[in-house]
């Protein structure tokens, strides 16, 4: 809403919006230290923790796969990968807390319940070329959903996917090129692949979220210049992506709908299931009782680490104190 439509504005606040609505038209960036409406702070909070949520929650899936990796190499990427991940968190986490919520109430809402995280980590990853899979399609994805987020009109936001992004496209090319050693394997390595492609390949297409009608938040979020292209157009840049690449991989993407069409220019594919999408964020996915139980048992058991590191804090501070 702009000044000009706001009926409850003072006159500063009236001044206060105006300046911020000019610095989003002008595609500056919003600071910490700029005022900005209350409504664009929590909807910078709410997808900006939640992001931060997926990152964490995302580690699971292939750290499950770490110890069972085929080989060394493989190992070492996989655990690469997944701290890369925490990483990830920890940047997000940051930023978020430029809003002025802490750290600890963000991850008091996951373990309770009351943050979302990202649907695709509620579904289990029984194959190892379902690490493929994560890679080429989920990361895939995250990449589609995460470049625009580059130029996100809050800085820290912006900035921080920047790093993200460079270290997403990474990820991409490792689970590409696991998928593509298992097409150039045997007959059981190559079902192994399409088998996972098959299971990743619909609920990759859900994680850029609801159809465009039916998502509350877009609109808002795009005047805003937070995102900056609608979930179904990013959708399709995403299948018009994966499309050449499959056909490079020799695998099928399971969607007898899928084709070129010539006139629009985009290959056209067929509906998602919705219902599934919806009950997944409901609670009702294959993996969220797993998901939850591990990152909350994570965090209990990790509580240590926390106290030494307050109780180092404190100590050099003082030593601080007491040399100056
Ligand atoms: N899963 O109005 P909408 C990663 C929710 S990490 C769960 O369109 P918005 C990776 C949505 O939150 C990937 N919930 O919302 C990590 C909203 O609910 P609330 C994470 C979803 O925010 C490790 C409601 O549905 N990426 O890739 O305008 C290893 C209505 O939706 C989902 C990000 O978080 C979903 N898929 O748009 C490997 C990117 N979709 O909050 C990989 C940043 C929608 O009103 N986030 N919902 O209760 C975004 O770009 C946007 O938040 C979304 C949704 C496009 C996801």
């Amino acid at each position: 809403m702009s000044a000009a439509t706001s009926p409850t504005a003072s006159p500063s606040e009236a001044s206060k919006l105006a300046a911020f609505d000019a610095l989003i038209a002008e595609n500056q960036r919003i600071e910490p230290s700029d005022w900005m409406p209350e409504a664009y702070r929590k909807t910078l909070v709410r997808q900006m923790s939640q992001h931060a949520h997926s990152e964490i929650i995302g580690m699971q899936p292939e750290g499950n796969w770490i110890t069972r990796a085929p080989s060394l190499k493989r190992k070492a990427i996989l655990m690469a990968k997944v701290q890369d991940e925490a990483g990830h968190g920890l940047y997000l986490y940051s930023a978020t807390e430029t809003l002025g919520i802490t750290r600890d109430e963000m991850l008091d809402q996951l373990h309770t319940g009351k943050a979302k995280y990202s649907s695709i980590f509620n579904y289990l990853a029984p194959s190892w070329a379902d690490m493929g899979s994560i890679g080429w399609l989920v990361d895939g994805a995250a990449i589609a959903n995460q470049v625009p987020l580059c130029r996100a009109s809050y800085g820290p936001y912006g900035r921080a996917m920047v790093r993200i992004c460079k270290e997403e496209s990474f990820h991409q090319r490792q689970g590409f090129e696991i998928l593509l050693a298992l097409m150039n394997g045997t007959e059981a390595q190559q079902r192994m692949a399409q088998e996972s492609v098959d299971r990743w390949y619909a609920p990759a297409l859900m994680m850029f979220g609801p159809p465009d009608a039916e998502s509350p938040n877009s609109q808002q979020s795009m005047a805003w210049k937070i995102k900056r292209f609608s979930n179904d157009d990013l959708r399709q840049r995403f299948v018009d992506m994966i499309v050449p690449q499959a056909e490079f991989l020799g695998v099928t993407l399971p969607d007898p709908d899928l084709r070129w069409n010539e006139d629009r220019g985009h290959y056209d594919f067929g509906e998602l299931d919705w219902d599934e999408f919806y009950a997944v964020l409901r609670g009702s996915g294959q993996a969220n009782a797993l998901r939850l139980a591990k990152r909350r048992a994570a965090h209990d058991e990790g509580a240590w680490v926390r106290e030494a590191a307050r109780a180092y804090a404190e100590r050099a501070a003082s030593s601080e104190r007491l040399a100056s």
